[in-house]
């Protein structure tokens, strides 16, 4: 319905040190999430399932898994206006930086996004989980007559410092606006939520990081001036001065923006009643590959999401997410892991090369077992090797791998020898 109002543009990151080792070698929208989908599907998937077609992803690099993945997913009809294209940084005759932040990231696209018709830009994160469409917050907008809309969502105290959080008055206008308070400046920018929330302690409203704006706004304020940030400085700046309002929204959504949130995210669709709900009838999409069917033999399976491709003989699986052609030898113990699994397959003769040399298989060899751990793609993993991460480990960054909070990533195609203790 909104399909030929509005252009979608997703913030696929800045440097993405947050996420690194996962964004060493590709761009953050082509980090792999759930086994077989990547993190630039989340939002293109809301955004096909809200009815809008126009999307463009900014990202600072441009790696050749993102184009791939972009160019093979979403192939529209020759007939419709409908795009996912990229936009990297670039350097252009008047400018040579990268993108300095939210809004210069629009800003340095606008020449792009200024070809197409359009009414409305829904600016959207690259970096969260969450199921919704976006139509209501537009039919909102239009009939509020707003000239900005914010989605924002219930969040208690400690949360709150780490969004930006607003008021608003009855009628839903944003009324004032503080990016990322402090535990001391929070206190005061409570607001009135519903009982469900109240009850959970989820007393301020933070901004969700996704925009919608009126077309000339957005080019006015970014146009002609160097506000580099949405949350930073065009937010707080048109407070007060533009029609704001708040379009709040109750469902499960998270940033999954840093390590440990990826993981837990990640892991919770494990649940037996996942917050974010895979099964949809609105679907995720992403690359179809026509792989085979994941084969299993003697396995013990607990909470766990297996992708197509597998071949698996562990002993057992608990609480984990199974990418891709992942292989995983007899006798090994899987507790609470993300394994991303492979980009492609050995053949026989190549395996058998492999097992002459002593080099271990792609994949996750026999008697291994692994704990709070993320494998990345390609991993060469050999026998009676031992990752297991927890509190107990401090942060640290080796050349097989980093500890962030706890979690031991394995760097994309590691090759971890046989008898490794990590
Ligand atoms: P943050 O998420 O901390 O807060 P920011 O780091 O600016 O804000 O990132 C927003 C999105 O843009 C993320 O998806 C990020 O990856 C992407 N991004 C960042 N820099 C980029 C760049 N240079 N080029 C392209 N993409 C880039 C924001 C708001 C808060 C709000 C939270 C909700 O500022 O007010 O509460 O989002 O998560
Ligand atoms: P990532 O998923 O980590 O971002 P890419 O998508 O950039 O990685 O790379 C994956 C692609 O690389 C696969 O689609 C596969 O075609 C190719 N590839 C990588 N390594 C190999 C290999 N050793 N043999 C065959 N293909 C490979």
């Amino acid at each position: 319905m909104y399909e030929s109002k509005v252009i979608s543009i997703i913030l696929g990151g800045g440097q993405g040190s947050r996420l690194s080792p996962l964004t060493a070698t590709r761009s953050k929208p082509a980090v792999p999430i759930a086994g077989k989908y990547r993190l630039v599907d989340i939002p293109i998937s809301n955004c096909i399932n809200s009815g809008l077609r126009r999307m463009y992803v900014l990202t600072q690099f441009n790696s050749a898994s993102l184009n791939k993945h972009i160019k093979n997913t979403y192939n529209f009809s020759f007939f419709s206006h409908a795009f996912v294209d990229i936009l990297a940084a670039e350097q252009t005759p008047s400018n040579t930086a990268w993108y300095q932040g939210t809004a210069d990231a629009v800003r340095q696209s606008l020449h792009h996004i200024k070809q197409h018709d359009f009414e409305y830009v829904l600016i959207l994160s690259g970096d969260q989980l969450y199921q919704m469409d976006f139509s209501v917050m537009i039919k909102n907008h239009i009939e509020k007559g707003a000239e900005i809309t914010i989605a924002t969502i219930p969040v208690n105290a400690k949360d709150g410092t780490s969004f930006g959080i607003l008021k608003a008055d009855a009628d839903l206008n944003i009324t004032c606006f503080t990016e990322k308070p402090n535990a001391e400046k929070i206190i005061g920018w409570e607001s009135e939520v519903g009982d469900e929330m109240k009850a959970a302690g989820r007393h301020y409203l933070a901004s969700m990081g996704i925009y919608l704006f009126n077309k000339d706004i957005l080019i006015n304020m970014l146009e002609g001036n160097d506000r580099h940030d949405f949350g930073k400085q065009i937010i707080p700046d048109a407070v007060g001065v533009n029609k704001i309002i708040s379009f709040q929204y109750e469902g499960y959504w998270t940033d999954i923006g840093n390590i440990d949130s990826f993981f837990e995210a990640n892991l919770g669709l494990t649940d037996d009643i996942p917050e974010f709900n895979l099964f949809a009838r609105d679907p995720i999409y992403s690359r179809a590959r026509m792989l085979p069917p994941s084969k299993l033999g003697g396995t013990r399976l607990e909470n766990v999401i297996i992708a197509d491709g597998c071949i698996i003989h562990a002993e057992e699986i608990k609480r984990a997410v199974i990418g891709i052609r992942s292989r995983i030898g007899k006798g090994t113990k899987i507790n609470g892991a993300y394994i991303m699994g492979c980009d492609y397959y050995q053949t026989l003769e190549e395996i058998n090369g492999i097992a002459t040399a002593h080099k271990p298989l792609t994949g996750i060899g026999e008697n291994c077992v692994i704990e709070n751990a993320i494998i990345d793609k390609n991993c060469y993993i050999g026998n009676n090797v031992v990752i297991k991460g927890g509190s107990h480990l401090p942060d640290s960054d080796a050349e097989t791998h980093t500890v962030k909070e706890g979690i031991i990533v394995i760097k994309k195609s590691a090759y971890i020898p046989d008898g490794t203790v990590i």
